[in-house]
């Protein structure tokens, strides 16, 4: 059975800028997602670096694996390709883009047990602003998602807030200094619920994730959206008609709704980093958040 949102949801997300929903997801579309991820995962036992699809840590060996993102599902994989037009996704995300929905990207990220990396706290309107911001990301967990396994923390409300500088000596980074967001970071709350909670969040939202410290991996579907009438000032990605081809619902439009959302742009970038690595490039933050719980993650694994 797929649904849509209710109202008392629609509002909650108006002022929230996030929802958590335990029952969207059909059962069979989250087992088939788990089996395909899996799937992609195989490719990790025979490379000894990253790929276009595999992220992988600085300590990855095909006898020891460690990936820590599937990047764009949908370019790799036919089942990805038409999971981003799950007709169950749609009935969810039409009354938040009535315009039409055009796929903005997607990625799943992994935390292996004990060594899953962290995500410094960001915007994703920080990496892609538009013309306006009915943009979004869903979010699956594709395990049961605990405080102890690195769930995403937000800070309701803050998508109708600043966006931040995410640039550090000159660079786009993709992190914020956790000193400009102190109280947002203090009032944060995780997101976590069982294997196959759907999650929906403001492309302004704050967020941010820890590493994870359990013997439970986290691996997080996610899929970012934009309404079809929000065009992205800072880079189409690979012209006209592969923007118009990821439009899933509704119809493409050459009118950009122009509003006024505080913006920057995301340049220039490193050029020391493979594109689509968010762990490289936060990298360069010098003050970062989690850099404590780092720490405790290196004692885990010198123990
Ligand atoms: O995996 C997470 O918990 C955080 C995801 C995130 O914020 C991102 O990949 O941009």
């Amino acid at each position: 059975m797929t649904r849509t949102l209710t109202q008392e949801e629609l509002d909650r997300y108006d002022q929230d800028g996030y929802l958590v929903i335990p029952d969207a997801v059909p059962p069979q579309r989250l087992a088939d997602a788990i089996a395909e991820t899996d799937r992609m995962l195989d490719v990790a036992f025979t490379i000894t670096e990253g790929n276009t699809m595999l992220d992988v840590d600085p300590a990855h060996t095909p006898e020891n694996p460690r990936v820590r993102r599937i990047k764009s599902q949908h370019e790799h994989s036919d089942f990805f390709h038409a999971f981003a037009a799950e007709p169950f996704i749609m009935e969810l995300l039409s009354p938040l883009m009535p315009s039409g929905v055009r796929l903005h990207n997607t990625k799943i990220n992994m935390k292996a047990p004990h060594v899953g990396e962290s995500v410094e706290w960001h915007q994703d309107w920080a990496f892609y602003p538009h013309t306006n911001d009915d943009v979004l990301a869903i979010g699956i967990y594709l395990d049961d998602c605990t405080d102890e396994n690195g769930p995403m923390f937000v800070t309701p409300g803050s998508h109708k807030g600043s966006v931040y500088d995410h640039h550090e000596h000159g660079y786009f980074c993709g992190a914020i200094d956790p000193n400009l967001i102190k109280p947002e970071i203090e009032r944060a709350v995780p997101l976590t619920g069982p294997a196959g909670t759907l999650t929906i969040h403001h492309a302004r939202l704050l967020h941010g994730s820890a590493f994870n410290r359990s013997t439970k991996a986290r691996r997080f579907l996610l899929q970012a959206y934009a309404a079809a009438d929000a065009w992205p000032l800072a880079d189409l990605k690979g012209g006209l008609s592969s923007f118009n081809d990821r439009i899933v619902h509704g119809e493409p439009t050459l009118q950009p709704r122009m509003e006024s959302p505080p913006v920057r742009i995301p340049l220039p970038l490193r050029p020391d980093v493979i594109v689509g690595s968010i762990y490289d490039n936060q990298s360069i933050l010098e003050n970062k958040f989690y850099r404590n719980l780092d720490k405790e993650k290196q004692a885990i694994l010198a123990e």
